[in-house]
């Protein structure tokens, strides 16, 4: 089953919005299977968001990304790329529609709370820097034929 990397960034973790946030990605019918919480390096950070080193917003981004512990966590779910990134709702958090997370608990787009990777191939690269193989506990739950049909 689809695989994506979520990772909740300093901002989150600063503001004590980690339970929630992740109740929201639980709730949707997404599965945890991997979770850790770390304090990303430059070299880090610069491979994760290595698309966008071109950007001017490339150095504060890397400097945020930093600035603090995170929570990397490993989902699944029938379509959970998708369903992740419309749970955390516009990268813009004025533009992100009420009831995502970033419309709901954002007002910057330098502060947005949360990444999730934006296709599958992005997401098993993304998966591969955060998570070994062997961190992945999959297909566990018992009561997936509640959530997803087939
Ligand atoms: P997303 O995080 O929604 O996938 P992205 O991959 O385009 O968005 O950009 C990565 C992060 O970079 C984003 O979460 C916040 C920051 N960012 C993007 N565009 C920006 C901009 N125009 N000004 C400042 N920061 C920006
Ligand atoms: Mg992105």
């Amino acid at each position: 089953m689809e695989k994506t990397l979520v990772l909740l960034k300093p901002d989150t973790l600063q503001r004590s919005l980690v339970g929630p946030i992740i109740s929201r990605l639980e709730q949707r019918g997404l599965t945890i299977i991997g979770l850790k919480l770390l304090q990303m390096d430059n070299a880090l950070a610069s491979k994760h968001y290595s698309a966008h080193e071109d950007k001017p917003f490339f150095r504060p981004l890397v400097e945020f990304i930093t600035s603090g512990p995170i929570v990397a966590i490993a989902l699944q779910g029938k379509d959970c790329v998708a369903v992740v990134r419309n749970t955390m709702g516009s990268t813009n958090p004025v533009e992100a529609n009420l009831g995502t997370i970033r419309g709901d608990f954002g007002i910057d787009i330098g502060r947005n709370l949360i990444h999730g990777s934006d296709s599958v191939e992005s997401a098993q690269t993304e998966l591969g820097i955060f998570f070994d193989k062997s961190e992945l506990l999959e297909e566990y739950k018992d009561i997936s034929s509640w959530v997803i049909e087939s």
